[in-house]
């Protein structure tokens, strides 16, 4: 993609220039994500400088503009204004976590939602402006929303029709005819403001539901250098795929987080066919890996926190293969589908993370989880950047392993057994010597290009050059 094109020769000029290499200087797709869901702005700033150092490069943050009040998390996704004033924080607020981000090497992404405003008769929004279903002061008519006219009550009903999916109504939000100038022209005069703010990209949500020749203008019209990342969910038979929108931006690939549940949680590893597995994937420079975000972690299509273990080693093996660009998730611990975050005053409150955040916590509704700062993760960034560049090869594989070898440089394996211990002698091309273990700190023995690897129930183990 042109954007990434314009990185990549970016980065050799400021290589050049500087001499020296940081992570901000990669293109885009050997970066390192993280979607910090629902975290207010003074928070995502506090937390920043700590993300730099541990090798994050860009954050996700959730939908900033004004929205409709209530306490369920998912009033953000229903837009009222575009004005950034929300339970997350007020303009000064976004902008400050903005420079102080920046300050610290890690770009901001933004969640932005165009294909729709409300579901709400009428009401007043969280910064008091009022609205109608199909009428936003200054923004929108009546004339700028579809009226699909397919279903009963113009909600999506069969995701088998794709004129359903781009024209009718989402969870019966009214749904904005993005052919029209003045609705493209206000949706891109929204993403200017941000992008004045010192945004980097916008994840576009529900960009399945935009038609890609109507989503192609607002894209064009913004500077070469913005990152869209799409938010196109594949769904099986569906006429509606991500590879239609591939041109537009980097996509989730939702089956790679599907298939990292399947290995952990059902404990499917050993059913990996390594010669086929990525086949019916979006190719890896266009596509984002994940192993949850705010959707999945509600849907049980992905792991989340019932699996913290599991979902711990997934990100490792994530980090630790070449596949995608890498988005790590950071969420709170919920029971009830709706329920948001604390919040004082209608604000969400600070994120506390726990003392020592570990995947064995347990949690009271509510708690932030903190996945991000789990010890492993800076290991397994710090473990991606040391093989960069590398191939897969010499694949481990029995019941319960799964491991590889980056050619030359590492190895990763790990065990997804809740109970077994796993012993396995590995082939490797690596050359003899001693290996240090970033998980654990031990030092394992290469000797004539062999390696004895005993991995504990539920563990994994990353060897670089000691
Ligand atoms: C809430 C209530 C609803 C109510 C609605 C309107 O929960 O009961 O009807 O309000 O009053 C989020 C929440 C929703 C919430 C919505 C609006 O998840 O619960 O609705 O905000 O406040 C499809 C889309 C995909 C979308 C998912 C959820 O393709 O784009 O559905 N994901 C994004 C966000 C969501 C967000 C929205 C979009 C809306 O990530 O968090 O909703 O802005 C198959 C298909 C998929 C389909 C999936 C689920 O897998 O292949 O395309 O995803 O089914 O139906
Ligand atoms: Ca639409």
């Amino acid at each position: 993609m042109r954007a990434a094109r314009t990185i990549a020769l970016l980065t050799t000029s400021l290589l050049l220039l500087s001499g020296c290499s940081t992570k901000q200087d990669q293109p885009f797709s050997s970066q390192v994500g993280l979607q910090l869901f629902m975290w207010p702005w003074q928070s995502v700033a506090s937390e920043c400088e700590g993300l730099g150092n541990q090798g994050i490069d860009w954050v996700l943050v959730s939908p900033p503009q004004e929205h409709i009040v209530g306490s369920a998390w998912w009033t953000v996704y229903q837009p009222v204004s575009y004005q950034l004033q929300s339970r997350l924080g007020n303009r000064s607020d976004f902008e400050n976590m903005v420079k102080t981000c920046d300050q610290a090497g890690v770009n901001v992404l933004v969640d932005v939602v165009i294909n729709h405003m409300t579901a709400q008769d009428s009401g007043i929004g969280f910064a008091g402006t009022s609205f109608e279903k199909y009428n936003y002061p200054g923004l929108y008519g009546p004339e700028d929303f579809h009226n699909c006219g397919l279903t009963a009550g113009n909600s999506i009903e069969n995701y088998g029709d794709a004129k359903q999916v781009q024209t009718c109504e989402l969870l019966g939000l009214s749904d904005l005819d993005q052919s029209r100038p003045n609705v493209q022209t206000t949706i891109v005069g929204f993403l200017n403001d941000l992008l004045n703010l010192g945004v980097t990209g916008f994840r576009i949500d529900a960009a399945k539901h935009i038609a890609p020749s109507d989503l192609e203008p607002i894209v064009s019209a913004l500077p070469e250098e913005t990152i869209f990342l799409l938010e196109v969910i594949r769904g099986a038979g569906e006429p509606i795929q991500p590879e239609q929108y591939s041109n537009l931006g980097y996509i989730w690939e939702f089956d790679y987080a599907r298939s990292m549940r399947s290995y952990f949680e059902d404990q499917l590893i050993g059913y990996i066919d390594p010669a086929t597995r990525f086949d019916s994937y979006l190719p890896s420079d266009r596509a984002i890996s994940f192993i949850s975000n705010h959707d999945t972690e509600r849907n049980s299509q992905a792991l989340n926190f019932n699996y913290q273990r599991e979902f711990e080693l997934a990100t490792s093996l994530m980090l630790a293969e070449p596949y995608g660009t890498p988005m790590l998730y950071s969420s709170y611990y919920f029971f009830d589908y709706d329920a948001g975050p604390t919040e004082e005053n209608g604000l969400v409150t600070a994120v506390a993370c726990p003392t020592n955040p570990t995947s064995d916590n347990s949690y009271e509704d509510r708690d932030w989880i903190c996945q991000h700062r789990w010890a492993s993760v800076e290991k397994m960034i710090r473990f991606r950047d040391l093989v960069d560049q590398t191939a897969v090869v010499n694949t481990v594989q029995t019941e319960n392993l799964f491991g590889f070898e980056r050619e030359g440089k590492g190895f990763f394996i790990v065990n997804v057994s809740p109970e077994a211990e796993e012993t396995v002698e590995a082939q490797t091309t690596l050359p003899d010597g001693s290996y240090l273990d970033l998980l654990s700190d031990e030092v394992f023995e290469v000797n004539a290009g062999k390696i004895t690897l005993t991995l504990k129930p539920l563990s994994a183990i990353a060897l670089v050059k000691n």
